[in-house]
């Protein structure tokens, strides 16, 4: 560390990478091409996957996923490649986001070359749970779950195939959101803030959304991570940090599916947040934070604002040093309306 000074950052973010130079030398050398892994950390944080949408006779809506399981190799830091396996070549696998009493049909085909299923943590019968019987299916098979949209909540979906940690660890997860059916609350207030959660409502338009991922990979299978993220690549938002116009509320969709390591944690430099555990409530579950701790499959939805704050860049990491150290680590580079 040789420093602290950031005042060399270039002003747009974007222009110039930075690796190197932020927070005294503390980044990875170089930058991951995003190009040939096929998803970028940035465009991950809001690119949610809603589906294919028609209406059922009875008035509810059909939505429809695909998924295909593919083996792809991906850069997880500069130069450090891991064979990872996907939900459609990505790592974390896609955000899916659904409404509340939606019905929900995922096709799934195994194009890998294990046998793979896709497990969700959501109600459904046991036909549906993604575990050997159950939609675990071989390379070349197709499978179709189907089941509807409940509890709403900041849930996740993986892989059950056995053995479950290596299948993890490979990459097969995601966050699978349920936003609130404003409609189905009878207190007004709540209904505002349920509105407020649903995507692409006016209400949800106001709030600025983030997926993020906490996962870690052991890149010389050792049962130890040495990359440890949000949303797979090291560094990412060092690299380019996030644009927050502080004008504008934040809610950070989070979980954690760090594998060989008990909890990850995320904590938020200079500011403070609620929480809500598993987002299976409109109140918060914890107020007035600035770290919370995950267990594998744990997750939450956190937010804060920074309205009342001088424009700057904003930390976030892992509090254990030594995840953060391994590339859990962002900024957020916060600003006012533009002039
Ligand atoms: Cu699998």
């Amino acid at each position: 560390m040789a420093g602290h000074d950031m005042s060399n950052m270039p002003s747009d973010p974007y222009a110039a990478p930075m690796s190197g130079m932020a927070h005294g030398n503390m980044t990875t050398v170089g930058l991951v091409d995003h190009g040939r892994n096929g998803f970028d950390p940035t465009s991950m944080l809001t690119d949610w996957e809603t589906g294919r949408t028609e209406l059922l006779p009875d008035g509810r809506t059909l939505r429809t996923f695909e998924i295909d399981a593919i083996d792809r190799e991906i850069e997880i830091a500069p130069g450090i490649f891991f064979p990872a396996w996907t939900f459609n070549g990505r790592v974390p696998g896609p955000a899916l986001r659904a409404k509340e009493g939606d019905r929900l049909r995922i096709v799934f085909r195994n194009l890998g070359s294990h046998p793979h299923s896709m497990h969700f943590h959501g109600i459904h019968s046991a036909r549906m749970d993604g575990v050997p019987g159950a939609g675990l299916i071989g390379p070349g098979e197709e499978f179709i779950y189907e089941f509807d949209a409940k509890p709403f909540g900041c849930h996740l979906y993986h892989c059950h195939a056995l053995p479950l940690k290596r299948h993890m660890h490979k990459g097969m997860y995601g966050l699978f959101v349920i936003d609130p059916d404003p409609a189905r609350q009878t207190d007004p207030a709540f209904t505002a803030i349920a509105a407020s959660r649903l995507h692409g409502s006016p209400e949800n338009a106001e709030w600025q959304e983030l997926a993020m991922v906490m996962n870690a990979f052991d890149t010389n299978f050792d049962g130890a991570n040495e990359v440890y993220a949000a949303n797979t690549v090291g560094q990412a938002y060092m690299n380019v940090p996030i644009q927050i116009d502080k004008t504008r509320p934040v809610r950070i969709y989070l979980v954690n599916v760090t594998e060989f390591d008990p909890i990850n944690s995320f904590h938020l430099h200079a500011n403070f947040f609620n929480y809500f555990d598993t987002g299976t409530t409109l109140t918060p579950t914890l107020r007035t934070v600035d770290l919370i701790t995950q267990c594998q499959a744990q997750r939450g939805i956190l937010e804060f604002s920074f309205a009342e704050h001088e424009d700057g860049m904003y930390m976030f990491h892992a509090h254990q040093s030594e995840f953060t150290e391994l590339g859990w680590v962002g900024m957020f580079d916060v600003r006012g309306p533009a002039a």
